[in-house]
């Protein structure tokens, strides 16, 4: 069953083309089939199920939305609809998607070489080679132009030295994107530059972390630099400075703002069905007023988070989306999809807390995705930087 079969309040089914509804409901139907019956083993024991990544390459999600190299070419809207099926299952196998496609695949697409992406694009698309996307680090989170991570010019190519961390996909990834100063480019931001650093280079390791209470489907790693040579054509040719990262999360921050209505509608379908079947005092408990005002808020909040992105969609098409207006989406689904969450969790009693019905999973999750590509607060100052002209961001500036 899909989101738009669960919830479809102002009927925006009807201005869904018909390629669209089919990339939904194929994605749809193979997380009913094919990972909602395996999660709760790969939640509990903290792994992702790799096997499924060639599938998901089939169902063409991975750089859907890019043209050629065996790309689908898909609408915004029906690629946002895919990462909202992803993410009704878990919020892991949307990120594994949207790293491989926005983090790995878009960067590429956009700032490399015609060689680069003869090289990595159909690998990728079609799930023969993973990618990941390395900007922060230990030191430098929501501050990635402070980052420490170095690449010298050497003859033959680039030394690379630093460290990054909270890589999702990084230990299954056969490419990294690597975002590291160039030295003598500048001292700041400006000397960004993106590296495509392969699995098996000498001075490049991995270390997976472990004790996540969220996301625990998910590969989550470091990624060690130690005077690891890359060739001369490991350099994205096209990515300068900080822009070069923002303008990729840009696209990944779309995708999350759709996706995370995924989440939020199994929380609010699973909380329905409880509390119809549920018998407290004699009675149904959504027969109370408390819990009705509870399945309110959450069919408001998906309802409004339904319509806000299939607008987004449609700009994005037209080229009329603005970073404001991601951060916007990002910031505003998210926050709601974690109160969907906490309320379906206490509408479901002591079960909400059990792994079986899926809820605590789902909110567990949206704990990450709240933190993560931008936290919520990141996200508001970019809104009030936006609406004010004023940078709050920092002290100095
Ligand atoms: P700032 O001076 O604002 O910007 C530097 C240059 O970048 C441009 N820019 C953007 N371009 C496109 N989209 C955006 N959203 C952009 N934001 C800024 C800007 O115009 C400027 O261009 P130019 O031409 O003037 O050079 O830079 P700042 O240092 O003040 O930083 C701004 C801030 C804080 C918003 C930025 O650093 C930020 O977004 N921080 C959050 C870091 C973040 O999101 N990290 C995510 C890591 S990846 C991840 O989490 C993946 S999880 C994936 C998964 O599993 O699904
Ligand atoms: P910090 O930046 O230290 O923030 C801590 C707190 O301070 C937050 O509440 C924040 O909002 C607040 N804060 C920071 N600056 C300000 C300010 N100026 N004003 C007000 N408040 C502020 N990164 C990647 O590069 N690639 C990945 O694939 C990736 N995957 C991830 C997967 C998972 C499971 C997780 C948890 C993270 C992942 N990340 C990834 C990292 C993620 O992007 C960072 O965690 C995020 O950007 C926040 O950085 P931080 O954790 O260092 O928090």
């Amino acid at each position: 069953m899909h989101c738009g079969q669960i919830s479809d309040f102002l009927q925006l089914d009807d201005l869904l083309r018909d390629e669209e509804k089919q990339a939904r409901e194929s994605v749809a139907a193979f997380v009913d089939r094919e990972f909602l019956p395996i999660v709760d083993r790969h939640y509990e024991a903290g792994t992702f199920p790799t096997e499924l990544i060639p599938k998901l390459a089939e169902l063409g999600v991975f750089g859907a939305t890019l043209e050629g190299y065996g790309c689908a070419g898909v609408s915004p809207v029906a690629y946002g609809l895919m990462m909202m099926e992803l993410e009704r299952g878990d919020s892991g196998l949307r990120s594994m998607a949207s790293v491989q496609g926005m983090l790995a695949m878009w960067p590429i697409y956009t700032f490399g070489s015609e060689t680069q992406k003869e090289r990595w694009l159909p690998a990728l698309q079609r799930g023969e080679a993973v990618g990941c996307f390395g900007l922060t680090e230990p030191d430098h989170g929501s501050d990635p132009g402070g980052m420490r991570t170095r690449a010298r010019k050497t003859a033959g190519g680039y030394l690379l030295n630093g460290t990054k961390t909270w890589i999702t996909n990084g230990s299954i990834a056969d490419v990294a994107i690597v975002w590291a100063k160039l030295e003598g480019a500048g001292e700041g931001p400006e000397s960004i530059r993106g590296f495509l650093v392969e699995k098996g280079t000498p001075g490049f390791s991995t270390t997976d972390l472990h004790g996540k209470l969220s996301m625990r489907a998910s590969v989550t790693s470091s990624l060690h630099l130690e005077d690891c040579e890359v060739p001369e054509d490991a350099l994205l040719p096209g990515a300068e400075g900080l822009k070069a990262p923002l303008r990729t999360l840009n696209q990944a921050r779309f995708g999350i703002a759709y996706g995370v209505l995924g989440a939020a509608c199994a929380c609010y379908h699973r909380a329905v069905e409880y509390a119809r079947e549920r018998i407290q005092f004699g009675k149904p408990i959504a027969s109370f007023q408390l819990v009705q005002e509870k399945l309110v808020r959450m069919h408001t909040s998906l309802t409004l988070g339904q319509n806000l992105m299939l607008r987004l969609g449609r700009l994005k098409e037209e080229g009329r989306l603005s970073p404001a207006m991601v951060s916007f989406a990002k910031r505003y689904n998210v926050d709601e999809a974690l109160n969907t969450a906490r309320l379906a969790r206490d509408l479901l009693g002591a079960n909400g807390i059990m792994l079986e019905y899926g809820v605590m999973r789902h909110l567990c999750n949206l704990e990450t995705v709240r933190t993560y590509e931008g936290t919520h607060d990141i996200h508001t100052l970019a809104l009030g930087r936006h609406l004010t002209g004023f940078d709050a961001f920092g002290a100095q500036r």
